[in-house]
């Protein structure tokens, strides 16, 4: 049986139910506590979690008898994946599914913030749209303009893709190794991190949250940005160090940023990026299509039925649970 800690599309329950698998489904809006969540997974042998809490090494200790956990995201970074291989749990993610519409979101966050347009939509609400000279509320184009990518994975790929096409934007990107189809199909060109923040006229960040990349782009890093450059991060708030990128807007050193993450999440209302002219923020939509999300949903089915049968999972963080 699976207990799952959300509301997740339809086609992924009628796989459980297609193939016997029973389940329970959390469906109040709110996230359950760790106390809550670990009562429940006590009494089932499968987790199923679209939730953002932290499954730590408590949360993994109690509930060491689930047979899997399949995470209804790309991201695994709310797991302590190292502790779940040693209690030998299989981890289960839903990449791919979700690349195209993660990439639309950073495409419409950097449109959004190079034409200003969430500000001004909000002027318009709030009754200002008046006389306005050929000189206002400019923004900037995006054609030929560089695009700096760092974490160049399938998500990376797909905006690279977009920004050639739509903008015939040069792509530069920095990863631990190189992207070989990137590189042949879109002409991508890997760099060192210093190069690519100082090249960069946008800037995107789909890196997975590591120790490493936690806060990687904090004020060292704004500072040697350019001027005119827009910051994107579409994969997790603390990749970016919030304070930092709100003084680096401040004070010129970066012309802007889009974020579909924040941190923390919820962003506060007061925020002083949502009052700033050219930031675009989303509350964490990158996924959010139809089609990603039946695609995550059946993923996560897929992996809990692959458990259920004792196969491996086809969709698997961490191999090495079966060693
Ligand atoms: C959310 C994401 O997890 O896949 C990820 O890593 O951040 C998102 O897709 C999604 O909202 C969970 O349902």
């Amino acid at each position: 049986t699976v207990f799952i800690d959300r509301i997740i599309p339809q086609i992924g329950l009628d796989l459980l139910e297609e193939a016997g698998i029973p389940y329970e489904q959390h469906t109040a809006n709110n996230e359950l506590s760790k106390a809550a969540l670990i009562e429940k997974c006590q009494a089932h042998d499968a987790l199923l979690t679209a939730g953002w809490g932290p499954l730590d090494q408590e949360f993994l200790q109690a509930c060491k008898h689930l047979k899997v956990i399949a995470l209804h995201s790309v991201g695994y970074d709310r797991i302590d994946i190292q502790e779940a291989t040693r209690l030998k749990i299989p981890v289960g993610n839903t990449p791919d599914v979700l690349s195209e519409a993660t990439a639309d979101t950073a495409f419409l966050l950097m449109l959004a913030v190079s034409r200003k347009a969430l500000f001004l939509h909000k002027k318009i609400i709030e009754g200002k749209w008046g006389f306005s000279q050929p000189t206002d509320d400019l923004g900037f184009s995006l054609t030929g303009k560089t695009l700096g990518i760092f974490g160049l994975g399938n998500i990376g790929y797909e905006l690279a893709r977009k920004a050639k096409v739509a903008f015939n934007m040069p792509i530069i990107y920095h990863n631990r190794s190189s992207n070989q189809k990137a590189e042949q199909e879109l002409g991508a060109k890997r760099v060192s991190f210093e190069e690519l923040v100082s090249q960069s006229d946008v800037l995107a960040a789909f890196s997975t949250l590591t120790a490493e990349t936690r806060h990687k782009f904090n004020a060292s890093v704004f500072a040697k940005m350019k001027p005119s450059a827009i910051f994107i991060n579409a994969s997790r708030g603390s990749v970016h160090h919030e304070p930092d990128l709100i003084h680096a807007i401040q004070t010129g050193q970066i012309w802007g940023a889009g974020l579909d993450v924040t941190d923390p999440e919820p962003m506060d209302k007061d925020n002083p990026l949502l009052a700033m002219p050219t930031v675009a923020v989303f509350p964490h939509i990158g996924s959010a299509t139809r089609e990603a999300r039946d695609g995550m949903a059946t993923i996560a089915a897929k992996n809990i039925i692959a458990a259920s049968k004792g196969e491996r999972l086809p969709y698997l963080v961490n191999p090495e649970a079966y060693h």
